[in-house]
């Protein structure tokens, strides 16, 4: 479906909900638009090029209308690789703690990167003004979500510091082709470095605002609980928006569960550090985080980035768990333990990874 690899694993199909295997998404540091993760809270919709409009609006000088030639045409085109990961990626081993009801159980997939074409939102906003009182950017797609409380088209914000960040795009190019449909085609936010739920698809209008937008999916969803609040009840307004992505990291070759032979094996993976942070070490552990060694960092591609990493080890018959955390610019390490992280929506799980593999005899 989408046009994605047959191997990929689809947590639901309608609204489209897809994550690559460890072995595909592995493979390269620009993922291919047939391996790229899709979240999706409703059906993907059709949207003309022809007939698209980006309006700007709410706390702006000059009210904006453009289409899409004229946005290619009149703003500086740029190209970012950026990462894109959801907020609910690794979930599934938050809900081997304890259940989560109602959210897909996402691997560590849901993470992958393009070369995005297009032009800063920033550039846009400076065309149409940006008032002083404007602190937040809306965004507003289409899209019907039947999961949102009173169903109501997709949409999100940002702060008006990031969306004057030059890395935050109205993108129209993936990988050098045009955005496909499911990943938002004709144009995208593309925020770097923030959980994915804020790169609005098919997007539509731009509004500046004193506060961050009302729409479901800023307001209700997206909001890092306790663990012990319901999430039907809590008092939302006292707990976070999420916004940037937190530091994490994980194994994607060998995957869990598979069998290889004693002697070298060699591991690899990504890590990540969301918005002005950098990954500057992985560590790799084969008794459980007594002891670390260092794996080593592939070129980056930017700041926006993952990081790719390799390791090799030597490994003795019988089973073996590796475990690997990451460091980033800031000194700070992941959290070790996904329990202690367990929340009631289950996002942001970015404690230490556990793959645990069989080694056979050789
Ligand atoms: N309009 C719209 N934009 C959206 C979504 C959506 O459902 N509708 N999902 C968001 C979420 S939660 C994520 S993680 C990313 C996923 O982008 P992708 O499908 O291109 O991988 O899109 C975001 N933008
Ligand atoms: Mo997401």
């Amino acid at each position: 479906m989408w046009q994605k690899r047959e191997d990929t694993i689809v947590h639901e199909a309608e609204p489209y909900n897809a994550e690559p295997s460890r072995a595909a998404l592995a493979v390269a540091m620009i993922t291919p638009i047939d391996t790229f993760y899709s979240r999706n809270h409703g059906s993907v919709p059709t949207v003309d090029p022809d007939g698209w409009r980006l309006r700007v609006d709410g706390l702006v000088e000059r009210p904006l209308q453009i289409d899409l030639a004229r946005l290619k045409a009149e703003f500086e085109p740029r190209e970012v690789v950026a990462t894109l990961q959801c907020a609910g990626a690794r979930r599934a081993d938050l809900v081997a703690i304890r259940d989560i009801p109602g959210e897909a159980p996402w691997g560590p997939c849901a993470t992958s990167t393009a070369r995005w074409t297009g032009v800063s939102l920033g550039d846009v906003l400076a065309a149409a003004g940006l008032q002083d009182a404007a602190e937040h950017l809306a965004f507003e797609a289409p899209d019907l979500s039947r999961h949102a409380d009173a169903a109501q088209p997709y949409g999100s914000s940002i702060t008006r510091r990031k969306a004057t960040s030059p890395e935050v795009l109205l993108a129209w190019g993936m990988n050098g082709e045009s955005l496909p449909a499911v990943h938002g085609g004709p144009v995208r936010v593309v925020v770097p470095g923030w959980i994915g739920a804020r790169s609005v698809k098919w997007v539509e209008r731009v509004t500046a605002r004193r506060d961050p937008s009302p729409n479901y999916f800023q307001q209700t969803a997206y909001r890092l609980l306790p663990a012990d609040a319901d999430p039907e009840s809590a008092d939302l307004h006292a707990m976070p928006m999420l916004s940037s992505v937190a530091l994490n990291s994980d194994v994607l070759v060998p995957s869990p569960g598979s069998t290889v032979s004693a002697g070298r094996v060699d591991v690899s993976g990504y890590a990540y550090a969301g918005d002005d942070r950098a990954v500057v070490r992985v560590d790799v552990s084969l008794d459980h985080g007594q002891t670390w060694r260092q794996a080593e960092l592939e070129q980056d591609a930017g700041d926006w980035a993952w990081c790719r990493w390799h390791t090799t080890v030597d490994a003795e018959p019988g089973a073996l768990t590796i475990t690997v955390r990451a460091w980033d610019s800031t000194g700070a390490a992941q959290p070790d333990s996904a329990a202690g992280l367990w929340n009631p929506k289950g996002y942001i799980n970015n404690a230490w990874s556990h793959t645990t593999i069989d080694v056979a005899a050789r």
